[in-house]
Order: C-alpha cells, then structure tokens, then sequence
C-alpha cells in the first residue's frame, strides 16, 4: 500500500487514492472519506481552458474536495493527469498518476512550479483529456524539478523523469492556459479545434 502525505492510508475500494480530512463518509477500514464526484471535463475550445489561474491562497477543506474529485475523475476518464481548469475551476492544483502497470501512485499538487528543466528533450506522444482522440508527438525537457505544496500543506520538491516528466509539465501548461495544440503549427491547430467544435456540437444534440 502505498502511503502518501495529505491521502487516507485506508484499505477500502477506493484505496491510497482519497484525500483524509475531506471527513464525509466513513470507509470500511473506519477512516473517513469524502464522497467523491466525477466532475465533467471541460473540451477544447473553451476560455476557461485559455485563463492563467490563480493561485490556491489557502488548504481548504474545499480544494481537498476538487483534489479528490479531480483523482476519481481523471481514474474515471481514464488518464494519467489532470488539471483545475480542465474541470472548470481556474486554480493551480493538478493531479497525477503515470503508473500504468502496479499499485496506483495518486499524486495532487498545489501552486506547482517548474525550477529547472534539463537542456535533454524527449518526445512522446501526448493526448489531452480536454482534446479528446487526437495525439501528436511533442517536444519537451526530458527532466524537470518541480515545487509544490502537498494537502497537508507541506512544501515539497522532486524531479521527474519518463513520463512523469512530460505529464507534469503538460498538466502545469494548463494552469498558464496552454494546450498541447499551442505546440503545433496554426493549420493542424485550426484543424484540431473545428474538430473539436463538431464534437461538441454532436455531444449537445445527443442530450
Ligand atoms: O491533462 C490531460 O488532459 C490528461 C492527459 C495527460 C497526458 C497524457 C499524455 C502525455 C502527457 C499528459 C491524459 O491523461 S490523456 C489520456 C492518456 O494519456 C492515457 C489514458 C489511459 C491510459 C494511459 C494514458
Ligand atoms: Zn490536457
């Protein structure tokens, strides 16, 4: 069992994977956990996905909710990262996990920010939640130091490598209102987003 700082220790279904302190329902390992909801995720184009967001100023019962959601959500989905505004909420909270094969490694991080990045580049071909069935090859740092305060409100530090490294920095492009897409040239862009604007238009006639 994995433990990590700020998530209940429990053994219940939803495992490592709940924030403790959301204080809702009780597990039944007999540790409290909040009741978690798969929140709709926002597609391309929308502006609140173009927003630079603010800050999380404080650890609010509130933002352990959305970090909860955001994991059940991005599971549900499924994906190995998400971020705030692809749920609608403009804060800088992301979460993660890349384990693909294993015992989960849920990860949330507040006010992330990138201290170095290696002059190495890597290119994988990323897909985006907000994006749906489209992926291209992109260029980043192959590894990067991040800084992030965790739920419990501690300040942390870690570099990542593989494929943490790209989703870390593709979920923090998303707190500054950058998609994958900016990535590419304006015609496969424009191409991209009137394909996305069909599927919206399909989804809205669907319901
Ligand atoms: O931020 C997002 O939109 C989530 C995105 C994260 C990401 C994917 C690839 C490279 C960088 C960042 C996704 O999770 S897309 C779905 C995905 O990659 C995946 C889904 C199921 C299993 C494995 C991967
Ligand atoms: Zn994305």
């Amino acid at each position: 069992m994995v433990s990590i700082p700020g998530f209940c220790p429990c053994e219940c279904g939803a495992g490592a994977r709940h924030p403790a302190g959301a204080f809702l329902l009780p597990c039944a390992a007999g540790f409290r956990k909040p009741r978690l909801m798969i929140r709709p995720i926002l597609i391309h184009p929308d502006p609140r996905l173009k927003k630079v967001c603010e800050p999380v100023a404080e650890l609010t019962g509130e933002v352990r909710q959305l970090a909860a959601d955001m994991l059940e959500t991005m599971y549900d989905a499924p994906g190995i990262g998400l971020a705030a505004p692809q749920v609608g909420v403009t804060k800088r909270l992301i979460v993660m996990d890349c384990i693909k094969d294993g015992p989960p490694e849920p990860m949330a991080l507040v006010n992330p920010e990138i201290l170095w990045a290696s002059e190495d580049q890597t290119v994988y071909e990323e897909g985006c939640l907000s994006i749906p069935e489209i992926f291209n090859d992109i260029t980043r740092p192959a590894e990067v130091r991040v800084r992030w305060t965790d739920l419990e409100g501690k300040v942390q530090e870690r570099q990542f490598a593989g494929l943490w490294a790209t989703c870390v920095q593709h979920e923090i492009d998303h707190l500054d209102g950058k998609l994958f897409i900016d990535y590419l040239g304006p015609l496969k862009r424009q191409m991209i987003t009137r394909k996305m604007e069909k599927l919206k238009r399909e989804r809205a006639r669907a319901v």
